[in-house]
């Protein structure tokens, strides 16, 4: 068995900071959740945990006190790889404590620039550096258009062509990996994220092939997982994403869109649609060909969801919350009867 110090576990002063001297519980690392199980990683030895009451929700690569049986408490994370949960739009957390968020499309049908930006402000949401991979390009005709593509979506965009299949090409992303640093991957069923993970790791996860006509994966994958890099570091790979919604990110949406968003304050009116106003700074801008108008598009569209999804997510919190009052206070009023 290999044991790794707290340091290639990924642990740093963030953590260090928050433990008093006199508390209770030593540290591990989450490597696997399932339901109220979880599996954990501790400098000595692997550990498999329940969580007691009071801890709340946790993810993969998060950092726990914990005695050995039970997670006693969840460190704050560095960030946090979230999204609105479908149907619910309630925030759901994927992984936690990323370093690198690989975000992985394929040269292939699967590759799109409105998706990519939403992937995008996941990654700078959660503050993790967020790095484009694009696979399959042994099945392109010209993997480097893909590539053009992609640099043109945003000047944080930092992308590599891989073929997953092929170990030696996996090996570029050694300067992504390395002890203590995490690299995540998500994106769509079927882009190749096992395979990557395969190729990093070592393992023999099983891996599916995807639907001929539109490209789209079978959804292999099924649960989240932390698994160590031989060379050093972590590597945590998640199920394919349908629909990407993004909650509680209106901050990253307006960094991923940036130059629009820098844009906007120099429109005369503050509160400008940026639609028939006079002195409108966009509307400027598209007419002389400085930003493109479908990208403008995306990013209002992107804001309106955000916007709606956050909005959804605040009202459950804020139902929560009564309904907890609600529920405290029938028990205090029990326990006055009894007494
Ligand atoms: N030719 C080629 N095939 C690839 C490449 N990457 C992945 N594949 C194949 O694509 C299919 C899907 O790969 P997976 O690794 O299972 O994809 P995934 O992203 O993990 O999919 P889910 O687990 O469903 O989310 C498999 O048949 C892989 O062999 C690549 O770079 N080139
Ligand atoms: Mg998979």
């Amino acid at each position: 068995m290999t044991f790794h110090d707290l340091t290639a576990l990924g642990w740093s002063d963030h953590f260090a900071d928050q433990i008093d001297q006199a508390e209770a519980g030593a540290p591990a690392r989450i490597t696997d959740i399932h339901r109220d199980r979880f599996t954990a990683l501790s400098p000595d030895r692997p550990l498999a945990l329940i969580a007691s009451e009071s801890v709340g929700p946790m993810a993969v690569g998060d950092w726990v006190l914990q005695d050995g049986l039970r997670i006693l408490r969840r460190l704050t994370p560095t960030g946090e790889i979230r999204r609105a949960a479908p149907h619910t739009l309630l925030p759901q957390m994927i992984a936690s404590n990323v370093d690198t968020l690989g975000i992985v499309t394929s040269c292939n049908n699967d590759f799109n620039p409105a998706r990519i930006e939403r992937y995008l402000a996941m990654a700078i949401s959660a503050n993790a550096a967020p790095l484009l991979i694009l696979t399959k390009p042994d099945l392109a005709e010209d993997p480097r258009d893909f590539l053009r593509q992609a640099e043109r979506i945003s000047p944080l965009i930092v992308a590599l062509v891989i073929n997953a299949k092929n170990a030696e090409d996996v090996q570029r992303l050694s300067p992504w990996c390395g002890p203590g640093k995490t690299l995540a991957l998500t994106g769509s069923s079927g882009v190749g994220k096992t395979t990557l993970r395969n190729a990093l790791t070592g393992e023999a996860e099983e891996t599916g092939d995807i639907r001929e006509d539109d490209a789209k994966g079978r959804h292999t994958t099924r649960a989240r997982a932390m698994r160590p890099i031989p060379g050093g570091g972590w590597l945590i790979d998640t199920p394919g994403i349908r629909e990407l919604a993004l909650t509680d990110a209106a901050e990253a949406i307006d960094t991923v869109f940036a130059d629009l968003s820098d844009l906007v304050t120099h429109c005369r009116f503050s509160d400008c649609s940026h639609e028939t106003e006079p002195g409108c700074a966009v509307q400027a801008a598209i007419a002389s060909g400085a930003i493109d108008a479908a990208r403008l598009e995306r990013w209002r569209k992107l804001q309106r969801e955000e916007s709606h999804n956050s909005a959804s997510a605040a009202l459950a919190r804020s139902r929560d919350r009564v309904r907890q009052k609600v529920y405290n206070s029938g028990k205090k009023r029990g326990r006055q009867k009894r007494s």
